[in-house]
């Protein structure tokens, strides 16, 4: 028997399940991009909020472009159970927040009609770095237009992707696809409408075997969406609502309502998230499966350690890093998490940008050394060949795949081409970066240094010194 609206009665009593009816009122969230991310995050703050008796913050879910994840959940009356896990102990929670499911793309005259609904009060986004394209824009700007039309109360909308500045990224993007007919609705949009930056943050790997056949264990049924996360999680929010009232009650969940999120934001991603796609890459090359399997091994450790207080650290506007650090450490340590580095290396080319050139520049610009960084673009360059170091292939699972294995192709017989190639993508690594020779060099150095000793010893050889 599957999880769904009629089992959930018969689970197990130390599981926590939704106390509140699911059915009586129309979802106050639309939230886009339906993955696992938003469900073991801020799908359980709404989860919260709907325990506590305010009924507004059911979710009509958008997955964007596949249809396999919206009709499982769809067959489960939305309903997955998530495995919240670490030193501190194991337990298991199915939220409840989730109450509608559409796919955009097959489905997108829904969506627009649920962005104009007169309950929706939230849109919310986890599309992903490459999911910023005109066609959001222009998907939200319909709904947002139907709203006006009707007289109905202007909404917030909050991107929570990866990006540095990611509500104004949202906001530009919507005013982008706007036509000269629009002015009187980019005038109720800016009057209306709130588009706040927003730092979302917990480690939630894609579904594993091992984790659905841990929740069928635990729950006594089968679930064939369910998810395992960690205890920590944090969702740092600029306040700008278009109901302001909202601030205080997110606070009451646990969300941290501020006016300064860009120090949060550019703390994670250069911290946690830079850390994450050196890790990632090194294990696609290595052959270590998981972040956990990198961390434990002392020299990527040391070297992670390193690249964190010594070439991100002194470029933060947040102060307290050493503990930031060190709590980042133990958390990509966490056993129960089996996160992909393969997972974590997809889109590579759209989360590079954000996440180590803002460190290289810094410490140019402090006559500082950005060795760590200089070796992880190394790696970045060996991991185009799209082969680990024992032979296995591997996928390179990007929007910019092929060019960035055409630039690659040729790394063991023209290396210093290749290298030269791959740092000259502005896409990837800005504008100055690419004409900076002494950074080109320190690459091309670690390049041919792991094409003829191997990413360890490389690692080893940088960590030690
Ligand atoms: C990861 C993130 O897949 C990735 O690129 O770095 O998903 C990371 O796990 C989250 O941002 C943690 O909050």
């Amino acid at each position: 028997m599957h999880l769904s609206a009629l089992t959930l009665a018969s689970l197990p009593a130390d599981i926590h399940t939704p106390i509140y009816d699911r059915r009586r009122h129309a979802p106050g969230v639309v939230h886009l991009g339906l993955g696992a991310f938003h469900r073991a995050h801020q799908a359980m703050v709404f989860d919260h909020l709907l325990t506590t008796g305010d009924t507004r913050w059911g979710i009509h879910g958008v997955g964007m472009t596949r249809p396999d994840l919206v009709n499982l959940l769809r067959a489960q009356d939305g309903l997955y159970a998530v495995r919240v896990a670490d030193g501190s102990g194991v337990k298991w929670q199915v939220p409840g927040a989730l109450w509608r499911m559409n796919v955009a793309a097959t489905e997108r005259e829904t969506v627009v009609q649920a962005i104009a609904a007169p309950a929706t009060r939230w849109v919310t986004l986890t599309v992903t770095e490459k999911g910023y394209t005109p066609a959001l824009g222009q998907l939200l700007l319909d709904g947002l237009r139907l709203r006006q039309q009707s007289g109905l109360p202007g909404i917030t909308v909050a991107s929570c992707d990866n990006l540095q500045g990611n509500g104004h990224k949202l906001l530009a993007l919507v005013k982008a696809a706007a036509t000269p007919q629009d002015a009187a609705l980019l005038r109720w949009l800016d009057t209306h409408c709130t588009f706040p930056c927003s730092m979302v943050d917990r480690i939630v790997p894609a579904a594993t075997a091992e984790v659905l056949a841990a929740a069928s264990q635990a729950l006594g049924l089968r679930d064939d969406a369910s998810l395992s996360t960690e205890g920590f999680w944090e969702w740092v929010i600029e306040d700008r609502f278009a109901d302001p009232s909202d601030a205080t009650l997110l606070q009451s969940a646990g969300v941290r309502v501020t006016g300064d999120v860009h120090s949060y934001e550019e703390a994670k991603l250069r911290m946690l998230n830079g850390s994450h796609t050196a890790m990632a890459l090194m294990g696609a090359i290595t052959g270590r499966p998981f972040i956990a399997s990198c961390i434990g091994v002392p020299h990527i450790r040391t070297f992670v350690h390193q690249l964190m207080g010594q070439e991100v650290a002194p470029h933060l506007s947040r102060s307290d890093w050493t503990d930031y650090r060190d709590a980042l450490i133990a958390r990509f340590g966490n056993p129960y998490l089996k996160h992909s580095v393969h997972q974590i290396a997809t889109d590579s080319s759209q989360k590079i940008p954000q996440r180590w050139p803002p460190s290289v520049l810094g410490q140019i610009a402090h006559g500082a050394s950005f060795e760590h960084h200089a070796l992880a673009a190394a790696v970045f360059v060996r991991y185009t060949l799209a082969v680990d170091e024992s032979g296995q292939a591997y996928a390179l699972n990007d929007p910019q795949a092929e060019s960035l294995m055409a630039m690659g192709a040729a790394q063991h017989t023209e290396p210093e081409a290749c290298v030269r190639a791959l740092l000259g993508r502005e896409d990837l690594w800005g504008s100055a970066l690419p004409h900076h020779a002494a950074w080109i060099a320190r690459v091309i150095h670690w390049h041919q240094h792991i094409l003829q000793h191997g990413v360890d010893h490389a690692v080893q050889q940088l960590a030690g010194a």
